[in-house]
């Protein structure tokens, strides 16, 4: 029986994903590496540097930890940049109703987030209060695929992984909630997110009756 449900933050609830991908697109010209939408589906849901390091794999180079460190801060600023403008009404359409759904039938709810910017992001949309339990990128070890952010957010809810079901758009998210003993939705492409239990394109696509068949 599923009793919490577990949602990623960026792709998922909102698309910072997008401002993700432009403020990496930016710094990727700046070292003269091009870097496309295709190549940025490694870097959903994985470190802020792990995503440097796969970016300048691509571009065959190698650069100091100092240098390195330098980087993933400028790109951080942009990315800052570019969600000081969002607006609560940029959540995904129909996310606060299934989260309301989900809780009205007496499911726990949690978010769990790879970013360091989670909770920025959660106070420009308003929405902190929509959960019982946060975990983000500065509570963790390690990023996903490792399965312990999703089972830490299942520690804190005290419900069991088995009983956990996962929303995620990245590939290294669902293979995180995979390696967790967790149910997952995909939330994009089915080829990309095939290990996913179902895949539906947007979250807000998602019904109750769904829920029920992954019981
Ligand atoms: P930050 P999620 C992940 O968030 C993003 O998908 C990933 O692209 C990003 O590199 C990572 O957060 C770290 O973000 O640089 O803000 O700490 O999808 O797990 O909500
Ligand atoms: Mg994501």
């Amino acid at each position: 029986m599923i009793q919490a449900v577990i949602f990623d933050l960026d792709g998922v609830i909102v698309d910072t994903a997008h401002y993700h991908f432009l403020a990496w697109k930016r710094l990727a010209k700046e070292l003269g590496i091009d870097f496309t939408e295709h190549d940025n589906e490694q870097l959903k849901g994985v470190s802020r540097m792990r995503s440097l390091d796969i970016i300048l794999e691509l571009g065959n180079l190698r650069l100091s930890q100092e240098e390195m460190e330098r980087l993933a801060v400028k790109k951080n600023q942009w990315f800052v940049e570019y969600i000081m403008a969002m607006k609560p009404d940029e959540i995904f359409h129909g996310v606060k109703e299934l989260i309301r759904e989900i809780r009205s039938r007496g499911m726990k709810v949690a978010l769990a987030s790879s970013s360091k910017n989670a909770e920025t992001v959660l106070n420009l949309l308003s929405i902190k209060n929509y959960f019982d339990v946060i975990v983000d990128g500065t509570m963790i070890k390690h990023s996903k695929p490792d399965p312990e952010i999703f089972l830490q957010a299942a520690a804190k809810l005290n419900i069991p992984p088995v009983n956990c079901l996962v929303f995620e758009d990245a590939e290294a998210g669902v293979a995180a909630a995979v390696a967790a003993g967790m149910k997952c939705v995909g939330v994009g492409s089915s080829e990309l997110l095939g290990k996913a239990n179902v895949v539906i394109k947007k979250t807000g696509d998602f019904t109750m009756d769904q829920l029920l068949t992954l019981n």
